[in-house]
């Protein structure tokens, strides 16, 4: 019977996994009322005004902005409820997600 005690002299650092992230992604259109933008982005992700007001002008002037990044179930959740806000009211307003590099 072999009763030696060995003590490991090696350590298992675990890679903290981290999951890959979504950008949400604002796309203009010719019809959606910027007021209504603007409340879209400030209930749907958490906005203040300024900065509701300031993503959808980038938007507007040159046609798309990245509104947020999250982990991609919530980035693809937060891009329908926003597209579907407009689809409510019966504008073309749209949201989008990719991955980012
Ligand atoms: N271009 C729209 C207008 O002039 C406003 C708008 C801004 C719509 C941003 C969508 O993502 C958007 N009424």
């Amino acid at each position: 019977m072999n009763s030696t005690l060995v003590t490991p002299r090696t350590k298992v650092r675990l890679k903290t996994q981290r999951p890959p992230l979504y950008k949400v992604i604002l796309l203009n259109d010719d019809y959606t009322p910027r007021e209504f933008v603007v409340t879209v982005l400030k209930a749907v992700f958490r906005m203040n005004a300024d900065q509701a007001y300031r993503v959808m002008m980038t938007a507007h002037r040159r046609d798309a902005c990245v509104v947020a990044v999250y982990a991609k179930d919530i980035a693809e959740t937060k891009a329908k409820e926003g597209t579907e806000a407009g689809r409510a009211k019966g504008y073309p307003l749209f949201f989008t997600t990719e991955p980012e590099e």
